[in-house]
Parts: C-alpha cells; sequence; structure tokens
C-alpha cells in the first residue's frame, strides 16, 4: 500500500494525465491539492481521448473516489459542465464517487475578469491561462476568499458578495479600465448553483487520513509543474500555488509521513508555455520539428507551446525540491527520427559553469546552455512495451537522463495510450 504523489518535473504538460491514468489502478482515491482549471490532463483511453481540466484523472476508473482537495481553486461554471461531460459520455454514474472540500477557494468571475485585464494591459504579461487562477490565490492568501462550503449556503455566499465586490469593482473600473460587474447577477448565477453542487461537500483530510489508515492507497494528481512552483519556480513567472510535492500535504490536509513515493514526470525534451525563462528553448527549426512531431499546443488554451532539449539542470532542481524517489520519461517516439539529441548538462555564466539552478531572473537570461551530444535511435518506439526491446540509443539516453537527474527512471512513455507504456525494472 503506497501513497504517491505524482508532479510535474519541468514546465507542465509532461504527461501528468496518462501516468496519474496508469497509477490510478493502484489506488482507491485520487486527489487534486493545487491548482484549478488552468490545467489540461490528457488521457487517451482506446481511441477515446478526454481532457480533464479540474476533476482528477482517476474519474475515468469507476468506483475510485476523486478528490478535489483545500488546495484547489474551483470555477463552479467549469466543474459543473466537466461533471455533464463526463456524464454524457458514462462516467460518474454514482456522485459520491466525487468530493470538494469545503475549505476550497472559489473562482468568481471578478477574479476571472482581473487576470484578463491584466494579461492584456500595458503591465507586465506572465502568459497566464486567463482563468482567474492568480487572483483567487491572492483573495486566499488575502483572507477575502470565498470557499465552497460558503458557496452551498447561499445567505453566506451572497453577505460575502457583498462584503467583497466593492473592491473589486473599484480596481476593474479605476485602475483596469473595465465594466464593473453587478452584484445581484453574481448572486442569483452562482446561488442556483448551490442545489445541484452540495451534493460534493466533504473533507479531503478526514476522508484521505481515514483512507490511508484502512490500508488502502492514495494518488495524489500535481497539476503545472516543478518549474513553476509559487516558491521555487521561476518566479514570478510561475503559477500562484505550490505545485512541488510538499503541496499535497497542505493543500490535502495529511502529514508528510504518509507519503511514500514521489514520482516527477518529465519529458524528453522542455516545453514551456506562457512568458519566462528557458535556456534550453530551441527558437529555429528543431523547435518547430518538436512542437509538430509532439503536437505541443496547450490543452486548455490551445496556445503553442515553446519547446526545447532536455534540461538536466532544471530537471536536477526538480528532483530535490520535490524529494523525487522516480523518474517517468515521456513522449519519447517524439524523438524517434533524430539522428542526435541534445542534453543541456549545465549553464554558461560569464567565466562560471553552473550546474545549479540560478534563480536570479537577470542571471538566468544571461546563462548559455551547455550541451553534450548523444546519438539518436532512428527507428520508431511506438509499440515497444518492455525495455529490453528499446533500441540501445534509446536506453543510453534514459540512462543519461539518470545519470544527470539523479534519479532512478522508473517507467517510460512512448505514445499517448495507456499501452504505450515501459515499466522500467
Ligand atoms: P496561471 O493561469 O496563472 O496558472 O498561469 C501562470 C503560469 O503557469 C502556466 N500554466 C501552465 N503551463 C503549462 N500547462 C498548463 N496547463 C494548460 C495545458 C495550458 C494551456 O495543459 O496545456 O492550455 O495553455 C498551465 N497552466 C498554467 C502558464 O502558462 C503561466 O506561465
Ligand atoms: P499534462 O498536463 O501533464 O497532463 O499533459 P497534457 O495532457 O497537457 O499534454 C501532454 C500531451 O502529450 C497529451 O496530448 C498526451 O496525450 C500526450 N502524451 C502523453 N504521453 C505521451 C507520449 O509518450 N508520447 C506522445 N506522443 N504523446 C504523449
Ligand atoms: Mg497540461
Amino acid at each position: 500500500m503506497a501513497n504517491v504523489v505524482i508532479v510535474g518535473a519541468q514546465w507542465g504538460d509532461e504527461g501528468k494525465g496518462k501516468v496519474v491514468d496508469i497509477y490510478t489502478e493502484y489506488a482507491d482515491e485520487v486527489v487534486r491539492y493545487q491548482g484549478g482549471n488552468n490545467a489540461g490532463h490528457t488521457l487517451v483511453v482506446g481511441e477515446e481521448k478526454t481532457i480533464l481540466h479540474l476533476i482528477p484523472s482517476g474519474i475515468l476508473h469507476e468506483g475510485k473516489r476523486c478528490v478535489i482537495a483545500n488546495g484547489v481553486v474551483l470555477d463552479p461554471r467549469v466543474f459543473l459542465q466537466e461533471i455533464e461531460n463526463l456524464k454524457k459520455r458514462g462516467y460518474l454514474k454514482d456522485d459520491s464517487q466525487l468530493v470538494v472540500d469545503g475549505n476550497t477557494h472559489i473562482i468568481m468571475p471578478y477574479h476571472v475578469a482581473i487576470d484578463k485585464a491584466r494579461e492584456s494591459g500595458a503591465g507586465r504579461k506572465i502568459g497566464t491561462t486567463g482563468r482567474g487562477i492568480g487572483p483567487t490565490y491572492e483573495d486566499k492568501i488575502g483572507r477575502r476568499g470565498i470557499r465552497f462550503a460558503d458557496l452551498v449556503q447561499p445567505e453566506v455566499f451572497a453577505r460575502k458578495v457583498r462584503e467583497f465586490l466593492p473592491e473589486k469593482n473599484f480596481l476593474l473600473e479605476k485602475y483596469l479600465g473595465q465594466a464593473p460587474l453587478d452584484e445581484q447577477e453574481i448572486i442569483s448565477e452562482y446561488g442556483g448553483y448551490a442545489e445541484r453542487l452540495k451534493q460534493y461537500l466533504g473533507s479531503a483530510s478526514v476522508l484521505l487520513n481515514r483512507t490511508i489508515e484502512e490500508g488502502k492507497s492514495v494518488l495524489f494528481e500535481g497539476a503545472q509543474g516543478s518549474l513553476l512552483d509559487i516558491d521555487h519556480g521561476t518566479y514570478p513567472y510561475v503559477t500562484s500555488s505550490s505545485t512541488v510535492a510538499g503541496g499535497a500535504c497542505t493543500g490535502a490536509g495529511i502529514g508528510p509521513r504518509l507519503i511514500h513515493e514521489v514520482i516527477g514526470i518529465s519529458k524528453a525534451y522542455v516545453t514551456r508555455v506562457g512568458e519566462g525563462p528557458f535556456p534550453s528553448e530551441l527558437d529555429d527549426e528543431m523547435g518547430d520539428r518538436l512542437r509538430q512531431a509532439g503536437q505541443e499546443f496547450g490543452s486548455t488554451t490551445g496556445r503553442p507551446r515553446r519547446t526545447g532539449w532536455l534540461d538536466a539542470v532544471a530537471l536536477r532542481e526538480a528532483v530535490r525540491i520535490n524529494g523525487m524517489t522516480g523518474l517517468a520519461i515521456t513522449k519519447m517516439d517524439v524523438l524517434n527520427d533524430l539522428e542526435s539529441i541534445k542534453v543541456c548538462t549545465g549553464y554558461q555564466y560569464h567565466q562560471d559553469l553552473l550546474t545549479d539552478y540560478p534563480h536570479d531572473l537577470d542571471v538566468i537570461n544571461q546563462c548559455r546552455p551547455v550541451y553534450e551530444e548523444i546519438d539518436g535511435w532512428c527507428t520508431d518506439i511506438c509499440d515497444v512495451t518492455r525495455w529490453e526491446e528499446l533500441p540501445p540509443q534509446a536506453q543510453a539516453y534514459l540512462r543519461k537522463i539518470e545519470e544527470l537527474a539523479g534519479c532512478p527512471v522508473v517507467l517510460v512513455s512512448v505514445g499517448p495510450r495507456r499501452d504505450q507504456t515501459i515499466q522500467v525494472k
């Protein structure tokens, strides 16, 4: 019985949805503990593709309880839409399969409006998904948030909207040049959700700790990636939550002693969407080639993702800040046609060779990647299911990643489907 945290080891979109789906088979419960519908987790079962933004990826497995824990920020419109879409397709037959913690903060229409206005204004852009994530976490930390338990009590909800909206409208109107939002419209629209949503109210901490005490297993599904973490990422070009494994404890109300494994997901190359430093970025034909071969477009916004070679400096950082016990390397098949592959082993900063990730933006922006070149395999590996069947060059690349990252590779993914997976013994 192991409780496993799955985290993105890069800047998101590493294939967490696929890997969580595989690990769910061994878990009794699956939990989202941070982020919101900025996430886009893709699962491919047979020929059917599902993209989940908010509901844990375990929902495709009947009988596995899925918990949206306190660390998440939840947009009720998106939540209801996702529930409806799942039900239409025959999933979530039993509503008790889904639980939302009462302390989960609600993404309000003003959060979305503020996020979008800031991103379209003259100031610094982060390249957010425009889903209101940052402004919602700001209000959580500023102690003026509205939580799921408030939302399902219409009077409490209305009181809080009346209390908080004037300040938001002042910001929207006077500073961001946007139309103010109507108090009554928000109260009646969201008030209408209470009836449909209250059945999902529960306590993540109580449920998860009970499940673990019963000897069952819990899987924690991280969203975004380690280098987008609010504390440890490439600040300020980060998301507003704790994306690292430690976030599972505060974000779900469990103690650190209960976590047994931390699996980091990394692509065999790197992508990033949004602004911010990316030392091994390929702004050339090779970058385009990776984007096309890997179909690197945002699962939530459709934005083209920036692409580059695997960055072992950033990966080592991710291994350390998460205390990773294993790495899953995805999208190996995307490199099938390449005669040679580069991996960034250090950064040249003036006279110095840096091997630890620098957190000063001025320093990162002046770093030049130092590469080691490795032979490609020039073979289609999409149907390989055993380590021994991988071409020697692919094995050597994976061993090189292990050595540079300082963490064993436990799983290799060679395509989007469940069966395109190699367990490494
Ligand atoms: P936000 O919206 O406040 O969280 O944006 C802040 C930064 O975090 C990045 N971010 C992401 N990066 C990769 N993937 C994400 N999810 C979607 C996907 C993204 C999409 O699965 O493809 O569809 O565009 C995600 N969510 C947030 C974001 O790009 C900013 O850099
Ligand atoms: P997540 O946010 O980490 O869950 O990742 P996304 O779902 O945003 O993006 C990963 C994309 O890669 C999805 O379209 C997956 O179906 C796809 N994918 C996952 N693993 C593999 C793989 O090994 N090979 C290929 N070609 N695609 C993969
Ligand atoms: Mg994604």
